[in-house]
């Protein structure tokens, strides 16, 4: 693929350079090295996702005005603007740029090759991985030896640099590093308003900087992906489409275009493979190598012409997997096995939600090429949980490690009606890298707000077994509050209130408000015996729902994401505040003033009656409803007030 040589945008950059609470340092108190002991007892910072091994390396190493950054012609453009952007960032005025160290500059980074002699050496005894996508990295003295296994390992070596930098120094660690799953990332599957040309952007970006490589262009309402997948996308569309492939390729993501012919294709007519392969072929053109065919959703038991029945017999499960197979196969061959640097195909089945055998999963094991990329949902479509048995199974049913298309935080389906889905990742087995060759997230119709879930997704599939639940969910709110730990904890406050994760049945798969929720019941129980102690003890909840908005809507320098939580936050707002009258209504009612307390039950109903009243936008929103917050605990401390007032 040609690599591009644009840079990344600079907000993204800097956003991901400030997740660990870096003020910027001026470099002049910046060259002040620390004592020793203190910089070697000084904890490494959290890096997300997490490395496979990451260990101090010695003293911290300062950082001057002045670094000398040594490449070579196999330095990957993208890490190099990548390091740039850090050094600068952090008050490096002055970056030299050559092709041997002078061994004079206070500081100097190595970039490029592992196998690179400078390098090598630099490197010491740091691992070097052997997987695609590894590196390492070693940072002592005056040197920082960033090495990749390849051209995207540089990437992500030097995507780790920008999270060691703070306050002046940058942490002397030694990584070595490989994602655990080879594939990782988004699929843009979902119905609804498919996302915006900026939103799509800024997703490859994200990317980037969660180290996921993968995007999958998907999106059931774009109309040329699937009614009208034999028609050309239009000239002002492919310029789109070309722009988020350079994007994507300046951040180490696949752009991975995806065609659905299912609803109307008919299998066995050559004219019709060739209206796909020519598809296809216009997004190769436009640097794509990456392709899917997705065929969810479709009815397999009925052809969409009789040719299909004189060649396949009967529709059913087995004559319906013998016409995909038939196809992929063809493709795989003819379009993909030809051309250079395309990537193996990959297909969505129609079975791909479940672990039964059937005649359908029999034909696909038996008679799809090796070679295809197989995606499954995990079991109900929307799963409660993955474990490594069930994606053992999922192997053996298509005779092949199965990659995860992971209908989380999608909210496009009924039971996600009026909410945004924010709980960090959960549920998924440590040791499923060893089953799946890798997960992808299907988002919310909002991009912006999709990416608190999704970070902690990114922070799984890269390394499954060190995944932290509670430390990934941090990362998310500190990511997305530019590395304010205020900010931060806002976000965290406001996730709570969006922590619900339904599934397609009457459950949900994570709980909504795990913190709020146990508080009020609490609040409940001590009210019998304590009624003061326990409004007292609700008071700063409540004033800290009602501040959220305010600290979100100033703090978080993600336009996208407060965009899409408009109307969850104008919500929160009123909810908080109806909580903060509810209370005081409470605390009149208590001292006998009847008068006071209707006062404040009124006040709260309005509140409350307005924010119930609060919609979520049907341009950007499948499932239209009122917006939840923190359902059904908010509406039962309101039903307590009302009878006890
Ligand atoms: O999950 C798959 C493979 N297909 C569809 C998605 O397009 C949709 O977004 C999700 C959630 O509703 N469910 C599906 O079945």
């Amino acid at each position: 693929m040609p690599r591009s040589t644009r840079t990344l945008r600079p907000r993204t950059a800097l956003l991901a350079l400030a997740v660990l609470a870096v003020p910027l340092a001026p470099a002049a108190s910046a060259a002040q090295p620390p004592a020793k002991e203190e910089a070697v007892s000084r904890r490494l910072p959290v890096v997300s996702p997490t490395p496979q091994h990451m260990a101090r390396a010695g003293d911290d190493v300062p950082l001057a005005r002045r670094a000398e950054l040594v490449v070579g012609d196999d330095t990957d453009e993208a890490a190099r603007s990548r390091v740039t952007e850090t050094l600068r960032a952090h008050g490096v005025r002055d970056i030299d740029v050559r092709t041997k160290a002078s061994g004079r500059a206070p500081l100097t980074v190595l970039l490029g090759p592992a196998t690179r002699p400078d390098i090598a050496k630099a490197l010491r005894d740091a691992l070097v991985p052997e997987q695609t996508e590894g590196y390492a990295l070693r940072a002592e003295r005056r040197t920082v030896a960033l090495g990749g296994k390849d051209a995207t390992g540089q990437f992500y070596a030097a995507q780790t640099l920008g999270r060691l930098v703070s306050k002046g120094r940058i942490a002397g660690a030694e990584v070595s590093d490989y994602p655990a799953m080879p594939l990782r990332g988004s699929i843009e599957g979902f119905y609804g308003p498919p996302w915006t040309e900026a939103e799509r952007l800024d997703q490859m970006d994200f990317l980037g900087d969660t180290k996921a490589n993968t995007y999958v262009y998907a999106p059931k309402d774009d109309p040329y992906h699937r009614e009208k997948w034999r028609e050309p996308y239009p000239a002002d569309k492919l310029t789109e489409l070309g722009k988020l492939v350079d994007r994507a390729t300046a951040n180490h993501v696949r752009f991975t275009f995806a065609v659905s012919p299912g609803g109307s294709i008919c299998y066995s007519d050559p004219a019709d493979v060739k209206a796909l392969t020519a598809k296809l072929q216009a997004l190769y053109d436009l640097g794509v190598r990456s392709f899917s065919v997705p065929l969810d959703d479709i009815s397999y038991t009925k052809w969409n012409c009789d040719a299909d029945k004189t060649k396949f017999g009967e529709p059913g499960r087995g004559s319906a997997a013998k016409a995909q197979v038939g196809l992929l196969n063809t493709i795989q061959r003819d379009f993909i096995a030809k051309r250079e640097g395309a990537n193996p195909l990959q297909m969505v089945p129609t079975e791909y939600g479940d672990l039964t055998d059937t005649a359908y999963k029999q034909t696909m094991r038996a008679e799809l090429d090796g070679a295809v990329e197989v995606m499954w949902t995990g079991t109900d479509v929307v799963p409660p949980e993955i474990t490594n048995s069930q994606a053992e199974k999922a192997a053996e049913l298509f005779g092949r490690k199965v990659f995860v298309w992971d209908n989380y935080p999608v909210n496009d389906f009924a039971r996600t009606a009026g909410r945004l889905l924010l709980a960090p990742y959960d549920k998924r087995e440590p040791g499923l890298s060893g089953h799946l060759s890798g997960i992808v997230s299907n988002p919310m119709n909002q991009e912006g707000a999709s990416k608190l879930a999704v970070f902690t997704m990114n922070d799984f599939s890269w390394n499954d077994r060190g995944y932290e639940r509670a430390r990934s969910g941090r990362q998310a709110a500190l990511y997305l509050a530019g590395g304010d730990e205020r900010v931060a904890d806002a976000v965290q406050t406001f996730v709570d209130l969006n922590h619900a994760a339904p599934t397609f049945g009457e459950s949900n798969w994570q709980p909504q408000s795990p913190v709020l929720g146990p508080k009020l019941d609490a609040f409940w129980k001590r009210y019998e015996s304590d009624p003061s102690g326990a409004v007292r003890g609700l008071r700063p909840t409540a004033r800290e729902i009602e501040r959220v908005p305010a600290v979100l809507r100033a703090g978080v320098p993600d336009e996208l994401f407060l965009h899409d939580a408009k109307q969850w936050l104008d919500a929160t707002e009123l909810w908080g505040s109806a909580m903060r009258h509810g209370l005081a209504a409470l605390s009149f009612a208590q001292e006998g003033d009847d008068a006071g307390a209707a006062r404040e039950r009124a006040s709260m109903e309005s509140l409350v009656k307005r924010a119930r009243a609060i919609s979520v936008d049907p341009a950007e929103h499948h499932q239209v409803g009122p917006v939840k917050i923190a359902d059904p605990y908010l509406d039962e401390f309101f039903t307590g007030v009302l009878d006890r007032t």
